[in-house]
């Protein structure tokens, strides 16, 4: 070993040391924020407060980055924990930083990016700990919505759980300083560690290892689909708001994490008084309201706007499942005319994509601008669907290159592992098998844990219920549950 690796070496040693000292790593039970149970914790905030060890943190970070030979011509911290440090970099070396904004609803409107830069420059991302390089890849891109470039991150600590992997598949080369293997070395050496613990913690790396398909931030889990015998990674609902770029899922997704709710109600009842009231009551159990609007026999513009009031006092988002399924042409004036004016309010449709790619880019050119979402219906709960098998593979491919308006599907199983394509899920009552019409029943549980859905749709098993407030609040609690059990 060179002289110069040796004491390399023996500085991380120090490092990792003085971190566990200051308890920027920790080892117990800590439930993360996706509700993961995991036996080791880093809170690398807490440097601040010791300015040697920022500096050793920021001098080691530094040095990876130089023997790596990466090239750059400013750098960049992933807010917040890694912006000191790439405040370092920059005052003791000399080279330039921009500062990425975090504020997400600003984005596109407000500056995303503080500081002087060319096009084309090339920028080095700082980060402290990276699970699966999910903020890392957003630091990234926002970085490449100015045309700045980024081959290179460089990471104090790499948790060893996918986020290598998944940069590398979006052209970004990691190099970290250490990994959670050598900081479990090193303190086991010193006896800082019983092995139990080193066990416990080697077991859960392995266990939350993943093949980095997706970035994420670390609360993955991968379970298998009993129906495709395929793998998929299940997300908490406030990772997935981090990892989707479409607004309206986002904002889904935002709702779902703060109301611990995946229920969305098929209001099915034909007049407003009987919606409106309904929706008032079950308003804060739900995070979507599905209307169909052409059943209102009163339908008015006041209905409308009483319906808006519902959901921005509930915090719910509206849905119209007018499954448009006609030439693209038609179906714009569908969903931005007529007598509904559906695109003036209904934050989400859906459609059949039986007519082709024209269906979707007519409703596209209405709703993109308006911020809408569109799901395509993929298969169906009803006895004999004919959406099934190469339609259904086919639809997947349509939602796929039209990411920027198609945010899911309407379906029946989990189609794709891709946080910007939600799965909505109709066909779901407790005490019911179907109706006498074709309709088919799963449960709650059954739909999320077997089904692979992101969000139960509701209709009769509330709305007939003689109390369905009550009926509301177990179905919310069921489908919520079952999705929390698949995070553990
Ligand atoms: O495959 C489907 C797709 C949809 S959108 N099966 C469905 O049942 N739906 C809709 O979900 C249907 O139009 C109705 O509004 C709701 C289910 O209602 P329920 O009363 O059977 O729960």
């Amino acid at each position: 070993m060179a002289a110069n690796e040796k004491s390399l070496n023996s500085r991380k040693e120090s490092l990792i040391l003085e971190l566990y000292k200051v308890e920027a790593v920790k080892f117990g039970n800590f439930k993360l924020k996706s509700g993961i149970d995991s036996p080791v914790y880093f809170d690398l905030r807490v440097i601040v407060s010791y300015p040697s060890l920022l500096n050793e943190v920021s001098e080691l970070t530094w040095e990876v980055a130089k023997s790596a030979d990466c090239r750059f011509d400013s750098v960049c911290g992933v807010p917040y924990t890694a912006l000191p440090i790439a405040t370092c970099f920059s005052v003791h070396h000399n080279v330039p930083m921009l500062i990425r904004r975090k504020e997400a609803k600003d984005y596109g409107t407000k500056k995303m990016v503080e500081g002087h830069y060319r096009e084309g420059e090339s920028c080095l991302i700082v980060e402290d700990v990276v699970t699966s390089g999910g903020s890392v890849m957003e630091t990234v891109q926002t970085l490449q919505s100015i045309s700045v470039r980024v081959t290179d991150a460089v990471v104090l600590l790499d948790r060893e759980q996918g986020g290598q992997t998944a940069l590398k598949k979006k052209g970004i080369t990691l190099h970290s300083v250490c990994t959670l293997t050598t900081v479990l070395e090193v303190l086991e050496s010193h006896g800082k560690l019983d092995k139990s613990i080193v066990e416990r913690t080697r077991r859960f790396i392995e266990e939350n290892r993943f093949d980095g398909e997706t970035p994420t931030n670390g609360s993955e889990k991968i379970v298998p689909d009993p129906n495709k015998k395929t793998k998929f990674t299940v997300f908490s609902y406030a990772d997935k708001m981090k990892m989707c770029k479409n607004a309206v899922l986002r904002g889904l997704y935002e709702i779902m994490d703060k109301k611990k709710s995946n229920l969305a109600i098929s209001v099915d009842l034909t007049t407003s008084e009987e919606i409106l009231k309904l929706l008032d009551a079950v308003g804060p159990y739900i995070c979507i309201a599905k209307t169909h609007v052409d059943i209102v026999t009163d339908f008015s513009e006041k209905f409308i706007h009483s319906l808006t009031d519902l959901a921005v006092k509930h915090n719910f988002l509206l849905f119209e499942d007018r499954k448009f399924a006609d030439i693209g042409n038609t179906v714009k004036h569908q969903y931005m005319g007529g007598i509904y004016k559906i695109s003036s309010w209904a934050d989400i449709v859906n459609c059949h994509p039986v007519p082709g790619e024209g269906v979707i880019q007519g409703l596209k050119e209405v709703g993109l601008p308006l911020n809408r979402g569109c799901l395509l219906i993929a298969e169906m709960s009803s006895s004999g669907s004919l959406a099934k098998d190469d339609y259904t593979k086919a639809v997947v491919s349509m939602a796929e290159r039209h990411k920027d308006f198609v945010v899911g599907f309407i379906c029946q199983s989990k189609l794709i592992s891709d946080p910007d394509l939600i799965h909505m899920m109709p066909g779901v009552q407790l005490n019911a098998k179907g109706d006498n019409l074709g309709q088919q029943y799963t449960s709650p549980e059954e739909a999320v844990k077997s089904h692979g859905a992101d969000v139960i749709i509701v209709g009769r098993g509330i709305t007939k219920a003689t109390d369905p407030v009550a009926m509301a609040i177990q179905y919310q609690s069921a489908g919520y549950n079952a999705y929390q059990e698949l995070l553990q």
